[in-house]
């Protein structure tokens, strides 16, 4: 019996966010693969399907927060600001979709929950939670980085009577919070843009901060006919420095250490810097020990800490917002977040200093006093990089599963492969790219591609990285990672925002230049082919 005409199709996909759209794209427009797709949300999107809260905003800047493989798509989509709202973003997903004929491949409203790799077939088989089994080659997961949603397990949550949500569970219909006393918990990047947003509709917000943030302005302006004319000429040296430089946000990296010039120059840098706006300029942009050295890392906290106490005019409220540790987080900017507190319907409570005790019918009881609420809004983050995947029950070699593989932290093959869960490609898996997304996405996507290519036309059933190739490339996340500072700010680019979960180097710090530049050098060599009855390495 011929095994090879029993598979269902070449390729299940996974995700509708910008990585799963581009994997089917290339797979079936431009390989000519059957491809089947599935995303658990009713319409393609992803991070911007879900994240429907008031005032979410890409950090990224619009130029560069989107696709950059086809030219004519570069020419034509123009946007109105340097920055991009939640809506505008979808509807640029959704024009992909429709323009590149995506939705078809798709199955909506399904979730992934099983896969197992079948060593007889060489074959995945995918169930969903609709009941159904289908059998594929190869598997190419976008299961979103920031996407399976944290709530914390706050005593009585079940209990409170009013409305309460998670930011990227936000309902499509919106929530009418005019007039109403509003709680938001977390003071991250969503909680920071959900705030600043909804302050001066709500009749009492009530901030619950546990770590205080270091923000710097986003300085987001409106772009005209004229400035959208001059990036779509320059598009090609734009992705080449993009695709080149480490955070991928489309400014020089700063070569200069901030150790090596006076005071005086450190502040008129981080001035500019200010006036600029972006997290990642303030970070990268402006010198380049900010992330690795303590002292040039502290002049930047110090130069954060100082603005908060001009701007905020109740030295109580300027006291509980400043932070004091160290500045290694995704940076953040805001719209006006520091502010915000000088409104006066906006509170602030600490709840390092008073901790929340349970959710009660009426609102959030800290150690304080009880806060009364009409909605309750949790900004309180996510399960990032392999949150969704541990939902699922990912079965390879041997009965292997990758929960128990990650028992001690996720991790894979430059980002995107496992030892013994072969043809299995995620994209932003475990140990990737650590940039603005889009190219980082591209950059697997197309490797992924080419990949199956190879595979396709030189008859190999199987893929899979050495056991020794995935060690050393972990190897090499945890030395770049210990040379920064990041690995000491408690965040959830090491897990450490999850209770119980393990804290693990989930990224490659080396940058989005260097990280291309270790796929084209190292080619296939980590990596065992199998044939049909033999193992090419
Ligand atoms: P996602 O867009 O997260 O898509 C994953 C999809 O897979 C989701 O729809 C999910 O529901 C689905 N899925 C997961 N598991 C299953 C399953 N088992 N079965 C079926 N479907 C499943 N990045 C930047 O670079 N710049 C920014 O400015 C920026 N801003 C952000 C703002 C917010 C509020 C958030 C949450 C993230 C932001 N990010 C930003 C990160 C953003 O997630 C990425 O830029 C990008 O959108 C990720 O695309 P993706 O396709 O990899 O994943
Ligand atoms: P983040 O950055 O993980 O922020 C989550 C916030 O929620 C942060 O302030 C947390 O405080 C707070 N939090 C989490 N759990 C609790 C509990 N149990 N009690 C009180 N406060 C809590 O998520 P975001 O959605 O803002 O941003 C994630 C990324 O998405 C961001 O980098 C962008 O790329 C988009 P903590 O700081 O942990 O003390």
């Amino acid at each position: 019996k011929n095994k090879e005409k029993e598979v269902d199709f070449d390729a299940v996909v996974v995700g509708a966010g910008f990585g799963g759209l581009y994997a089917v794209h290339k797979l079936s427009n431009e390989l000519g693969l059957t491809v089947r797709a599935y995303d658990n949300g009713s319409d393609v999107g992803g991070t911007w399907y879900w994240n429907r809260y008031p005032g979410a905003l890409s950090d990224t800047e619009s130029y560069i927060y989107r696709y950059s493989f086809d030219k004519d798509l570069l020419k034509e989509w123009k946007w109105k600001a340097n920055y991009l709202t939640q809506p505008e973003i979808l509807e640029y997903l959704g024009h992909v979709a429709d323009r590149f004929d995506l939705r078809r491949s798709y199955q909506f409203n399904t979730k992934v929950t099983r896969t197992v790799f079948n060593e007889e077939t060489n074959y995945w088989e995918v169930t969903t939670d609709k009941g159904e089994t289908v059998t594929a080659k190869f598997i190419v997961t976008g299961l979103g980085l920031l996407s399976a949603t944290n709530v914390p397990n706050f005593k009585g949550r079940e209990t409170f009577q009013g409305e309460q949500y998670h930011t990227a569970r936000w309902p499509r219909a919106g929530v009418d919070l005019k007039g109403k006393r509003v709680g938001v918990i977390g003071t991250g990047s969503t909680g920071v843009q959900v705030i600043i947003s909804i302050a001066p509709e709500v009749e009492h917000l009530t901030v619950f901060q546990r770590t205080p943030q270091y923000s710097v302005p986003v300085g987001k302006h409106p772009q005209c006919e004229a400035e959208l004319a001059e990036i779509k000429d320059h598009y090609d040296e734009i992705w080449k420095q993009v695709k080149s430089s480490s955070v991928a946000f489309g400014f020089e990296e700063s070569t200069v250490p901030a150790v090596s010039v006076s005071k005086e120059e450190q502040e008129r840098v981080f001035e500019e810097a200010w006036n600029k706006g972006g997290g990642f300029r303030y970070m990268f942009g402006t010198f380049s020990d900010i992330a690795t050295n303590p002292e040039a890392n502290e002049a930047a906290a110090e130069f954060i800490r100082k603005k908060i106490s001009q701007i905020v005019k109740d030295p109580e409220t300027a006291r509980k917002l400043t932070p004091t540790g160290l500045y290694a987080k995704r940076p953040l900017c805001d719209n006006g977040y520091y502010e915000t507190f000088n409104r006066d319907n906006v509170s602030l409570v600490s709840v390092k200093e008073n901790p929340i005790i349970e959710i009660t019918p009426k609102g959030v009881r800290t150690t304080d006093g009880e806060h009364e609420l009409d909605v309750l809004i949790y900004a309180t983050g996510f399960d990032a990089v392999d949150g969704n995947y541990t939902k699922i029950d990912i079965r390879g070699r041997d009965g292997i599963t990758m929960r128990e593989k990650w028992a001690d932290g996720p991790t894979g093959y430059l980002g995107m492969m496992n030892t013994n869960f072969p043809n299995l490609f995620m994209i932003l898996g475990p140990n990737g790219p650590f940039t603005n997304l889009p190219p980082s996405i591209e950059t697997q996507v197309e490797w992924i591609s080419d990949t199956v290519k190879h595979m396709v036309e030189n008859d190999v059933s199987t893929i899979e990285p050495k056991q020794e190739a995935e060690e050393e490339w972990v190897t090499i996340c945890q030395t770049i990672s210990d040379q920064t500072l990041f690995s000491k700010g408690e965040s959830w680019i090491f897990g450490a925002n999850i209770p119980g979960k393990k804290n693990s180097v989930m990224f490659y710090l080396g940058g989005l230049g260097n990280y291309r530049k270790a796929l084209d050098e190292l080619g296939f060599k980590g990596f065992i082919f199998n044939r049909v009855g033999a193992s090419v390495e």
